[in-house]
């Protein structure tokens, strides 16, 4: 590093680029996509990058939670170029961002962004990875399942409706505790779906089966608003009653024994530099990277 200066733009312990032309073995790559034209509540996603890697500059690469140093690989890129208001060019270009990062043998970290992110990101990866093989576990507070929101067919409410439409191996959706009559129809009548919803974290243990039962693949996605409120309130459509960080932290250590293949945390929305939501967001980056 030169002199004694570091750089708020990258997530903290950031490996430096020029490491990148030498790399063979695997590592993570981390992406910001600051887009967030179709949330339709609180609307700020845009700035969680920002706000996301300038909190993670308060933690110790010694990570007391789990009694381990933060030692995995990772580069952190910068942000994708999105298009405000043009989900179809900035969709390409997340899906070939992705897609690019899988030849420098790095797997995507993404930093939304509102949640529809998530579906280019999963495209991007099907040069890599069979998709009919590919699970992916959800924590949400909604389903996303709905077929159009607000006459969009790519949006924050459609997103896991239309990565079930690629055909995955499995969806396990984490926290849910809203969604419309027809979503839960979808859903209910779907074995490739299964759902616990935040009071199904009583039963902490039959969750930890469910994912160390999965075989195959994996890809991580985060919203934010999984998290109970009192944990998260900064985020583009808060739902009271969500789950706890302990849980998560116990769920987390065995989600990362298996082969993720991808990962995005989404929804964080505030414009304050600072703010706990913000902070707790960077920690499960953090804790990610840490375990992984
Ligand atoms: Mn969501």
């Amino acid at each position: 590093m030169l002199l004694n200066t570091y750089n708020p733009g990258k997530f903290a312990f950031s490996k430096h680029p020029h490491e990148l032309k030498s790399r063979t073995e695997i590592g993570w790559g981390i992406l910001g996509v600051p887009f967030d034209s179709t949330s339709s509540y609180h609307t700020g996603s845009r700035s969680a990058p920002t706000l996301i890697r300038e909190s993670s500059f308060s933690f110790e690469r010694y990570n007391f939670t789990f009694k381990k140093e933060l030692q995995t690989p990772f580069f952190d890129l910068g942000n994708i170029d999105v298009i405000y208001g043009n989900w179809s060019k900035t969709s390409q270009m997340i899906e070939d961002s992705v897609s690019e990062l899988t030849s420098l043998n790095l797997k995507p970290l993404l930093l939304g962004g509102e949640h529809t992110i998530s579906y280019p990101a999963i495209k991007g990866l099907s040069n890599k990875i069979d998709l009919d093989k590919l699970t992916i576990i959800d924590f949400d507070a909604h389903m996303d399942m709905m077929d159009t929101y607000q006459g969009e067919k790519y949006s924050h409410g459609t997103v896991m409706k239309r990565i079930y439409d690629l055909n995955p191996k499995n969806i396990l959706q984490l926290g849910v505790r809203s969604s419309s009559k027809e979503e839960y129809e979808l859903v209910k009548n779907n074995e490739n779906i299964k759902i616990f919803s935040s009071k199904n974290f009583k039963e902490l243990n039959t969750i930890k089966k469910e994912i160390l039962a999965i075989e195959g693949p994996v890809y991580l996605s985060i919203d934010c608003d999984a998290f109970d409120p009192a944990y998260i309130p900064s985020v583009g459509n808060p739902v009271p009653n969500g789950i706890n960080l302990s849980d998560f932290e116990e769920l987390l250590k065995i989600t990362t024994k298996k082969d993720i293949v991808g990962f995005d945390i989404v929804e964080l929305s505030s414009k304050t530099l600072g703010d706990p939501s913000a902070v707790t967001t960077a920690k499960i980056v953090y804790d990610f990277l840490t375990l992984i």
